[in-house]
Parts: structure tokens; C-alpha cells; sequence
């Protein structure tokens, strides 16, 4: 198994427009497992290129066992709003309500190079949309109001010396406690 280090906020690689993908090689393939495996072990939902330091037009997503792969997604179509909190593997521990769209179509290619159409509403179209949002350097902090991301910011700054280097190590210790917290919610310390 492979765990990525997770780049934390700070991080100019979180900030920068990803590249496309020309092309699906056996490196590029290899990423995508590790994205998998980095993403189980840090009790994600998605990941995106950029959280592991890449610069790939590339993410993963995996609810209630649907795994996506999505490679150059686009948004082609989007309706509704919804408005629920978010959370992001490169801003820990900090969460806040993001107004989105309801329902998006999104086209994509997938792991074997085929395209492909996603239509999804709830959480899957909220998670969707944070990680595309990863491909063009945008954070769900960049939604909130002027007050509520001062807040936020204010909170971040004393968490973040917890990352040397705005990177986040999952360490075996880490992730054995990241899946207790997972497992057993409410008897978090
Ligand atoms: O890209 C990321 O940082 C992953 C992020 C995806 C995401 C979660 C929630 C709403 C939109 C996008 C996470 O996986 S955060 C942790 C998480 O598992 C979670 C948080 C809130 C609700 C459900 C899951
Ligand atoms: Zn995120």
C-alpha cells in the first residue's frame, strides 16, 4: 500500500491550474491506485491531483462503494442549489456549510482512457464539484463570506503548525486512529 503525503493549505501546488491529461500511461495508472489508497487511508471521499502534489487533471471519488475515476472531467451541465458542509483532506479538522449545485452532469475520461457521463445529485454531486474545483486551484474556503473565512482562517492558524512543510503525513499511527474516529464517531475524544 502506498499513502501519499497530503499537501495542506499554504501549499502553492493547491493554488496552481492543473494540467490536462494527454495521455494513459502505466505511471499515470499507478497514480491513481495510490490516490485510492492514500484517499481510504485518510477516510476521504475524493482526491485530487494537487492534494498529492501533482499537477494531473485528475481525481478519485469513492461513495457507498462507486468508485470514479475521472480524468479531464468537465461540468456540462448543472441545476438547483444545496447547501451542506464540507470538509477538504487538505484543511483538517476545519468544516463549514458551501451553497453548490444540486444536480451536475459531468463528462470525464476513466482509468482505461474510455469517456465517460456521470449524472449525480447529493453528496456525490457536492464531492464532485469540490474536487473539479481542486483541478482549477479553488478551495470551499474560497466560498464563504468575508467574516466566515476569517473565522476559518483564525482556526487553521493554529492547527496548521501540526504540518512541517504545509504537508500531512499519514503515518500507520495516524491512519490506525483516523479509522477508529471513523469506526466508532462518538467516542471521539
Ligand atoms: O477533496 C477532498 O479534500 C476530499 C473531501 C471531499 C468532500 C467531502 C465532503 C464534501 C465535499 C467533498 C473529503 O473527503 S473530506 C472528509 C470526508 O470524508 C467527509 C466530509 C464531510 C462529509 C462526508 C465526508
Ligand atoms: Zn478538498
Amino acid at each position: 500500500m502506498t499513502v501519499l503525503p497530503i499537501q495542506v493549505l499554504g501549499s502553492s501546488i493547491l493554488r496552481v491550474e492543473t494540467t490536462p491529461v494527454a495521455e494513459i500511461t502505466d505511471e499515470l495508472q499507478q497514480l491513481i491506485d495510490h490516490m485510492f489508497e492514500t484517499m481510504h487511508a485518510a477516510q476521504g471521499i475524493g482526491l485530487a491531483a494537487p492534494q498529492v502534489g501533482r499537477s494531473e487533471r485528475l481525481t478519485v471519488i469513492e461513495i457507498e462503494g462507486e468508485r470514479i475515476v475521472a480524468i479531464n472531467p468537465e461540468i456540462v451541465e448543472e441545476s438547483g442549489t444545496d447547501r451542506a458542509e464540507e470538509g477538504c483532506l487538505s484543511i483538517p479538522d476545519i468544516y463549514a456549510e458551501v451553497d453548490r449545485s444540486a444536480r451536475v452532469v459531468v463528462e470525464a475520461t476513466d482509468r482505461e482512457g474510455q469517456r465517460f457521463e456521470i449524472e449525480a445529485d447529493g453528496l456525490m454531486a457536492r464531492c464532485l464539484q469540490h474536487e473539479i474545483d481542486h483541478l482549477h486551484g479553488k478551495l470551499f474556503i474560497d466560498y464563504l463570506s468575508f467574516l466566515k473565512k476569517r473565522a476559518t482562517m483564525a482556526r487553521w492558524e493554529l492547527q496548521k503548525s501540526k504540518y512541517p512543510d504545509l504537508l500531512r503525513i499519514l503515518t500507520p499511527e495516524v491512519i490506525q486512529r483516523l479509522r477508529d474516529d471513523h469506526d466508532h464517531p462518538d467516542e471521539r475524544l
